[in-house]
């Protein structure tokens, strides 16, 4: 079971990086990139590709890959968006893989970690990010409202991550723009695509519909897509092979 930082121990962090030199970075002043646009452009697929070392689930999926060329390889297959976990404790990820995704690629990235405080969300920017996650599981309605808004207020878009109705509910909030159903319980693990389709229609369609985790073949996408979901979530499958890239590259064929 995850266990998510306490926010003191982020506010710890917070000696290291004034919010000032997060603001003078050289990405805060940059645009961020609409997800919307990307996720229902033509000429792309709908994928949000992740790069991710290893998982709480998992342990070591992939440890030699190359940040850089494997989110380039996602971009030039399709994908719509990447997903770079920057959580070090459970998933491996870094800082550094956020800002060698941004380097090589113009397309959106979502900075895939556990926001619990709005100085996270400064440093998404300051990296270069354009997409945050929030998980409705580990924070409050208020949270996630304030969240959101702060991440607008950048130019963020705001992706509300939930694994059932109740937290859906609770949840939605003006200052989202995609809602993505978690087909993995972050409790105990387990996973189960009929979640996504269980959940799509309560989705109200002003947010863009993500379908999340355990996606392993194109079938699944068609159907998921048929469904009403714009966007499809996809680490582990392409991650654990030899070569994350040319796996998405078999996978979108
Ligand atoms: C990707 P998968 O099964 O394709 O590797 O899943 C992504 O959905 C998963 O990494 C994820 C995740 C999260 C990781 C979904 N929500 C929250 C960390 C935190």
């Amino acid at each position: 079971k995850i266990v998510i930082r306490k926010k003191e121990e982020i506010a710890d962090a917070k000696a290291l990086v004034s919010i000032t030199d997060l603001e003078n970075s050289p990405h805060f002043k940059r645009k961020p990139y609409s997800f919307k646009d990307f996720l229902l452009a033509e000429d792309r697929t709908g994928i949000i590709a992740e790069f991710k070392r290893r998982s709480p689930s998992k342990g070591l999926i992939n440890g030699i890959a190359d940040v850089g060329e494997v989110t380039q390889a996602y971009n030039a297959a399709g994908a719509s968006a990447l997903s770079v976990l920057t959580d070090v404790d459970f998933f491996g990820g870094k800082t550094d893989d956020i800002l060698a995704a941004r380097a090589a690629n113009n397309i959106p990235i979502l900075r895939k970690d556990f926001m619990i405080d709005e100085y996270q969300i400064l440093e998404a920017k300051a990296w270069g990010a354009d997409i945050i996650l929030l998980i409705a599981s580990i924070l409050t309605p208020q949270q996630i409202n304030d969240f959101g808004k702060f991440a607008h207020n950048l130019g963020l878009n705001v992706l509300l991550e939930v694994h059932n109705h109740e937290e859906l509910e609770r949840s939605i909030s003006p200052h989202l723009d995609a809602i993505g159903v978690n087909n993995r319980n972050l409790a105990d693990f387990t996973v189960d695509i009929q979640t996504s389709f269980d959940l799509v229609n309560k989705i109200p369609d002003k947010f863009l519909k993500i379908s999340e985790s355990a996606i392993s073949d194109p079938q699944t996408i068609k159907e998921l897509k048929a469904a009403g979901f714009n966007g499809f979530l996809i680490g582990e499958n392409f991650m654990k092979t030899d070569n994350p890239g040319a796996s998405i590259k078999e996978f979108v064929a």
